[in-house]
């Protein structure tokens, strides 16, 4: 039945042979070739309705939209089940987990045999980034969960006219490649068993073969466990492929932004997860005259152009938004996106009415139902949504996506911010000397773990370039490559690179800054920086903003907090050295001699 079924999908051979291969492996019911169409996706999502995976949402508040809650086992990346299986172990460094790639293939057909019994296997033809562009990012996922396709849809550019682009190509012998990836929740139905809500597996494995440019993935039906376009595609895969052919694939934001003068300024920012990349990406600023659109919010795919610039593309069609804290004074762009519906929410609260509703949301519902499947009130002791609940909104719905976004050459970008969430020791923003010195900022990045992956919330860790869970690859070569695109390019024509932190806390454990809209300050700052027009002093970590350089008009800060957030403390400062020396013995002599000559450089200033 199986090979027979998959005949009809494609005249692609190479795709056929792998779908029937796993499909005899998995021994699905059925087997579905995704087409994209409206009309399938409202058979999909009828029958997330019937399975009771999806709640509809009330159609005048969010038309065609859905309520999803996952079980509770299931709620994050899991960053301890994902692997980079290189055939080298040297090759997947310090920093990922790894296996040799037969052993783990051997350990995951045990896992994927007959898993999709009872279940429709769904083939899901996509492309990350543009179909037009000069070689097309193909992939290929096989997935035994409806509500993946239905996230794909909205995540990722699929369907019937990526199939048959690929399907054409072959028929011309045009060399291009695509992307085996593998997918199921591992939750077989025997006969007559009906399904739980959530399906899933305990036993959780996120795969990458690097060499083989292939992805499995088992146990999991949670946003980068499973959307595997996302995370494993679009950054562990392609930062390998990045690193063979010269480009970049960051885990990063992309934003336009326009002074009042009518000036454009393209910035890239790299956060680790739920540090901020969203709310930036959509931001309105609070300083009159100034214009932020957006082009991406997670992903940014950089090579260096004919003109020496660094050009970037978002290769994503849609937000998978953190929910909570999202609101009309935090993100109203976001707000505006997802009120146009089309959208999936998971792991948040559902309200009487049929609306969704998060902590940090206006209006408080007076009874809702938690993402637990719990009544809840104002008054429970429990939250309403989890902390990493999530919006799957299409991008195309987002009022402020700039016109860019459809270029397949994509935008050059004039600077590069890093961040992360610290309460202490960094300042709001400061300038890197160069792009060596920029590399060595990214790939010492700080930050407080969150509840975007499974494990401790609040502890710090070095987190390079925000990358630490998504390089492919041996982070010091990861480190080297960024060196090397420093050196191979002209300087002046690359972006200019800073440090922001939007989470530095008072004494009483309160943000400093107020964030959101207002990080529209620091921006501006930034792009009048690139432009030799603000002022700094040289410290010893960087160019740090002059308090009057920073544009504070109707800002309402004392000068002693607005001191704070610009302070250096050597002494906070010295207390990173030996982390950072720590951080990099971890890389042996895998670690470029640049970046200890730049901590070298930093311990003399610092004790100077
Ligand atoms: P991922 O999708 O996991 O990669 O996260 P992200 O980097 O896109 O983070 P996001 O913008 O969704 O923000 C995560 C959390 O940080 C949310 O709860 C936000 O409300 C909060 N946040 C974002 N920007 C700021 C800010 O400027 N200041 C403060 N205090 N919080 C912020
Ligand atoms: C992140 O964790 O960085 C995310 C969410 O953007 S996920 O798709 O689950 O990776
Ligand atoms: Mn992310």
């Amino acid at each position: 039945m199986t090979a027979a079924a998959a005949q009809q999908g494609t005249t692609h051979q190479g795709i056929l042979d792998w779908v029937t291969e796993v499909a005899e492996l998995t021994q699905p019911d059925d087997i579905h070739w995704c087409t994209g169409s409206d009309e399938e996706w409202v058979q999909l999502t009828d029958f997330l309705v019937g399975t009771g995976t999806f709640i509809r949402l009330d159609e005048s508040k969010k038309p065609n939209s859905f309520y999803a809650a996952s079980d509770p086992i299931d709620v994050a990346r899991v960053e301890d089940r994902t692997y980079i299986c290189s055939r080298d172990e040297r090759d997947a460094g310090p920093t990922n987990n790894w296996m040799d790639p037969d052993a783990m293939k051997e350990l995951m057909r045990g896992l994927y045999a007959g898993c999709m019994k009872g279940r429709t296997m769904y083939v899901v033809p996509f492309v990350m980034g543009h179909l037009e562009a000069e070689h097309p990012m193909f992939g290929v996922e096989i997935t035994d969960s409806a509500y993946v396709v239905a996230s794909m849809r909205v995540m990722a550019r699929m369907g019937s006219h990526v199939l048959r682009k690929m399907e054409e190509l072959e028929a011309a012998g045009t060399e291009f490649s695509w992307v085996p990836a593998l997918h199921s929740v591992g939750h077989p139905l025997a006969e007559g068993e009906d399904d739980v809500a959530w399906p899933c597996n305990e036993t959780k494995y996120i795969v990458q073969f690097p060499e083989e440019r292939m992805i499995w993935s088992f146990g999991s039906g949670y946003g980068g466990n499973a959307l595997l376009g996302k995370k494993c595609y679009a950054l562990r895969i392609a930062s390998v492929m990045a690193r063979d052919e010269g480009w970049l694939a960051e885990h990063m934001l992309i934003l336009k932004l326009t002074s009042p003068e009518g000036v454009v300024k393209y910035v890239a920012a790299a956060f680790p997860s739920a540090c901020g990349k969203t709310n930036l990406a959509m931001l309105q600023p609070t300083i009159p005259g100034w214009k932020v659109e957006t082009l991406g919010d997670d992903i940014a795919w950089m090579r260096v152009g004919e003109d020496g610039r660094l050009w970037a593309v978002n290769p994503e069609y849609g937000f998978f938004g953190v929910a909570p804290g999202t609101n009309e004074h935090t993100n109203p762009n976001a707000m505006r996106t997802i009120a146009k519906g089309n959208s999936v929410f998971t792991n948040v609260a559902l309200t009487e009415d049929g609306d969704v509703w998060w902590e940090g949301l206006e209006n408080p519902p007076a009874r809702a139902t938690s993402w637990k499947g719990e009544p809840w009130t104002p008054d429970s002791t429990e939250l309403s949504s989890h902390p990493n609940s999530r919006y799957c909104t299409p991008i195309k719905q987002c009022d402020i996506l700039a016109a860019e976004y459809d270029d397949p050459r994509g935008v050059p970008i004039d600077a590069i911010l890093f961040g992360g969430r610290r309460r202490d020791t960094i300042p709001l923003v400061f300038e890197a000397r160069d792009w060596t010195h920029g590399t060595f900022l990214g790939a010492t990045l700080s930050s407080e773990t969150t509840a975007a992956a499974v494990g401790q919330v609040g502890v710090v860790r070095r987190d390079p370039m925000a990358m630490l869970p998504f390089i492919g690859y041996n982070a010091g070569d990861y480190f080297n490559h960024w060196i090397t695109v420093g050196k191979e390019n002209d300087a002046a024509k690359l972006p200019k690179i800073f440090y922001v932190n939007w989470f530095r806390r008072d004494d009483d454990g309160n943000f400093v800054w107020p964030g959101f809209g207002e990080n529209s300050r620091v921006l501006k700052w930034v792009v009048e920086r690139i432009d030799g027009q603000a002022a700094a002093v040289e410290t010893p970590i960087g160019h740090v903003p002059t308090p009057e350089s920073l544009d504070t008009d109707g800002l309402d800060m004392s000068a002693a907090d607005l001191a704070k957030c610009l302070e250096v403390d050597a002494e906070e400062w010295k207390a990173e050295l030996p982390q950072i020396q720590e951080w990099f013995d971890k890389f042996g002599d895998d670690l470029p001699g640049v970046l200890w000559t730049e901590l070298d450089g930093l311990r003399a200033r610092l004790e100077g």
